[in-house]
């Protein structure tokens, strides 16, 4: 192996050290549940709008909250969740990042039974204000993937469901595939090409001079 090559994988391996410092964070872990939020072992969970003083039946030893409960337990801004939001239940992660992290899972929306007057809805929320709907409950369950990019700081990132007019239904929000990973920033980039020109630099240095 000639030294240009040798470089090379020292430079390949560095870059890639410093990516795989933050890893790929599978599942749940670090994430705090909210209300009625069943776990399962392959890291997948279940979220859910039942309470018992609702006269429903949970799917974890825990009711759903009501909005002035679930706001702070989620770490929402007072008034965060909107006006027709009556109870509900998530899943929280406070994180302390140090680069910029991409977190990806995916979700199926479902109701006991639909009432068109009562959509509820699915929702997730950064630094403690909502930021996207998931989407809102239909006569058929829903799916979708989701990602959001967070940057170097300290974050909350909540997402949950709620129901909407009434504390009335049950609405199930599963989540699965969820990933935390690091998201390479723009200076790891530049510091790679630098590198990368520099080698291509050296090895043409070294032509003239034969087959070493
Ligand atoms: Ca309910």
């Amino acid at each position: 192996m000639n030294r240009t090559l040798v470089l090379l994988a020292g430079l390949a391996a560095a870059a890639t050290g410093s990516l795989a410092h933050a890893g790929t964070v599978p599942g749940l872990t670090g994430w705090t549940t909210v209300g009625d939020v069943l776990l399962n072992s392959d890291g997948s969970a279940l979220i859910t709008t039942a309470a018992v003083d609702s006269g429903e039946t949970p799917a974890s030893a825990h009711s759903a909250l009501l909005f002035d409960a679930l706001e702070p337990a989620l770490q929402l801004a007072p008034g965060a969740l909107p006006g027709d939001s009556y109870e509900g239940s998530g899943l929280v992660l406070q994180t302390q990042l140090a680069a910029p992290v991409r977190i990806s899972f995916n979700w199926t929306l479902s109701t006991d039974s639909f009432d068109a007057g009562y959509r509820d809805r699915a929702f997730l929320a950064v630094d403690g204000q909502l930021v996207g709907e998931l989407g809102e409950v239909q006569p058929f369950a829903l799916n979708g993937s989701y990602s959001l990019t967070l940057s170097a700081g300290s974050h909350s990132v909540a997402l949950g469901l709620f129901d909407v007019n009434s504390t009335d239904l049950v609405s199930r929000l599963a989540i699965s595939g969820l990933t935390v990973s690091p998201v390479p920033e723009p200076g790891t980039y530049a510091l790679m090409l630098g590198g990368l020109a520099g080698v291509a630099l050296v090895a043409r240095r070294r032509r003239p001079s034969g087959r070493g």
